[in-house]
């Protein structure tokens, strides 16, 4: 049915946010016409600002079997749909590829060794953060560790979604821990084996800050001005 494909083109180019993800999976069920249409849509938004269907459209052409669909992004998208900028010449392309095949454990420890690298060699060599390192990291750089986590979660993980959950409690830690996962009762999360790597995890579970050392580090990444 032709027409009816081409009619599920056009729905995904001009629906809103969510027709175009009601849209994907309908799209996906016609094989190679489906994935043309889906590699069309991400190639036209080249120059615009990514959005979660991108992310969503590059992790089924990511993940597909279809080998056009393989060149297509290697020569279009090499390093993803989230412009990996950073002030300090981080390469973010690392946990780029973890989240791409949504290895999410290792791109949770990746997070880490990506912030300890932006606060500097002695962070890199200690393997956590101060508050105050956390502070002056460069607003792009944690908008692009944050956009990566955000895109390839269908908009579930991210220091911003955790900011917007610890907003809308009042800022209270403890109903923050609860609400992410990290706590139970008064029992806390185990780290690794008790968080939840997929996305079946509540809203903001990842990424972890450790609480070993208190709370000031995932204060200054929720009130950084990145997010205002
Ligand atoms: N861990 O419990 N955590 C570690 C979390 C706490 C502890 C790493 C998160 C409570 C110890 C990550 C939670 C606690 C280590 C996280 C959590 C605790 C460790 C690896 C829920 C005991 C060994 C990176 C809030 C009651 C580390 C890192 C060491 C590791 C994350 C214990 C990502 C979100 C208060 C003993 N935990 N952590 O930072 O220092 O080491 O030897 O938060």
């Amino acid at each position: 049915y032709p027409s009816d494909i081409d009619s599920l083109r056009v729905q995904l180019i001009d629906g809103s946010f969510q027709a175009q993800q009601q849209l994907i999976p309908q799209l996906v069920s016609r094989g190679d016409n489906g994935f043309d249409i889906l590699m069309e849509f991400l190639y036209n938004r080249r120059q615009t600002p990514v959005s979660l269907v991108d992310g969503k459209v590059y992790q089924i052409l990511f993940n597909s079997e279809y080998g056009k669909a393989k060149e297509f992004l290697q020569t279009y998208f090499p390093t993803g749909v989230v412009p990996l900028k950073s002030e300090c010449a981080i390469d973010y392309s690392p946990l780029q590829q973890l989240l791409a095949v949504q290895d999410f454990q290792a791109a949770d420890k990746m997070t880490i060794q990506k912030m300890c690298e932006l606060a500097g060699p002695s962070a890199s060599a200690r393997k956590w953060l101060y508050f105050t390192e956390v502070e002056s990291f460069p607003i792009t750089d944690l908008q692009t560790i944050n956009q990566l986590w955000l895109i390839h979660s269908e908009g579930k993980f991210g220091f911003s979604v955790q900011r917007e959950i610890w907003l809308s409690l009042g800022k209270n830690w403890d109903n923050l821990w609860t609400k992410i996962g990290w706590k139970s009762g008064n029992n806390w999360t185990r780290y690794p084996n008790e968080f939840i790597w997929d996305l079946k995890a509540p809203k903001g579970h990842l990424p972890l800050s450790n609480q070993l050392r208190g709370v000031r580090v995932i204060a200054s990444l929720l009130t950084h001005p990145a997010w205002s």
